[in-house]
């Protein structure tokens, strides 16, 4: 199936970006750019028709566009999200999607970012974080239930996103972090461990048949070969220091065939 990888390039700004849990550290902008065109690089490689998005200067956190929507099949819920300064990023979104899905929005007092929300088949994983309510859960769900998707909410914890603990990596195969997640509640798939040493390992961008993944992790890597998975490395370091990870920096729009 076609796909557009929606993405945005690194600003200038990036250093002032919002943190939750690690300490700012520098950012070396040269290289963070060269990493984000490697990292379109591989979703071409992939067959992924990549669009980025007008370039805002002034938002740091701009590249990280997974916060913005969570897009389905059937349409594109537009977030709102929980930093207060990320939310001039979500116009320019819509606008992007709009050529591909109908749209919905989320609307206040919900807060809810794209990097909480895991779909797996019809299951829509909620990861109630620091960004995200469960105001935001009830609007989801009111505009995905009538479509056959069941939502439940999942509590995250020590992490910023609940794609920072769980992300899926191929057709029935979940990878995911045990101390921060109750895997009970993801029960069908097939669970692989990060390695105990790679805590910050779980989250992977799936497209088709393969996993971009990062280099920071080898010990996982081994897991994810094991399983007969196909995976290529990225290196990601200074989007890592913005506490982005893989899967924030592209919005993936299947096409119809
Ligand atoms: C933030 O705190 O919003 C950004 N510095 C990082 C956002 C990462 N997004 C994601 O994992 N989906």
């Amino acid at each position: 199936m076609p796909v557009v990888a929606l993405t945005r390039a690194v600003p200038d700004t990036m250093a002032h970006c919002e943190l939750t849990h690690l300490d700012r550290e520098p950012i070396d902008i040269a290289l963070a750019r060269a990493q984000h065109s490697a990292y379109e690089e591989a979703l071409r490689s992939l067959g992924c028709r990549v669009e980025r998005m007008e370039p805002l200067p002034d938002a740091p956190d701009s590249v990280f566009v997974e916060d913005m929507a969570v897009v389905l099949d059937e349409l594109a819920i537009i977030t709102r999200p929980g930093a207060e300064p990320r939310r001039v990023e979500v116009e320019s979104v819509a606008k992007a999607l709009f050529r591909y899905r109908e749209i919905a929005t989320i609307t206040a007092p919900a807060t809810i970012d794209g990097g909480d929300v895991l779909r797996v088949g019809r299951r829509i994983f909620v990861g109630l974080s620091s960004r995200t309510n469960d105001a935001a859960t009830e609007q989801l769900r009111a505009f995905v239930e009538p479509l056959g998707y069941e939502v439940i909410a999942v509590a995250v914890r020590g992490v910023l996103h609940l794609k920072s603990a769980v992300t899926q990596v191929g057709p029935s195969h979940l990878l995911g972090s045990r101390a921060l997640i109750d895997t009970r509640q993801f029960a069908g798939s097939t669970f692989i461990d990060v390695d105990p040493q790679e805590p910050g390992a779980a989250n992977a961008v799936l497209v088709g048949d393969a996993i971009l993944f990062p280099s920071a992790f080898p010990r996982t890597r081994e897991r994810l070969d094991a399983a007969g998975l196909r995976v290529i490395t990225l290196d990601a370091s200074e989007l890592a220091k913005a506490e982005g990870a893989l899967t924030c920096c592209s919005l993936l729009v299947d096409l119809p065939t």
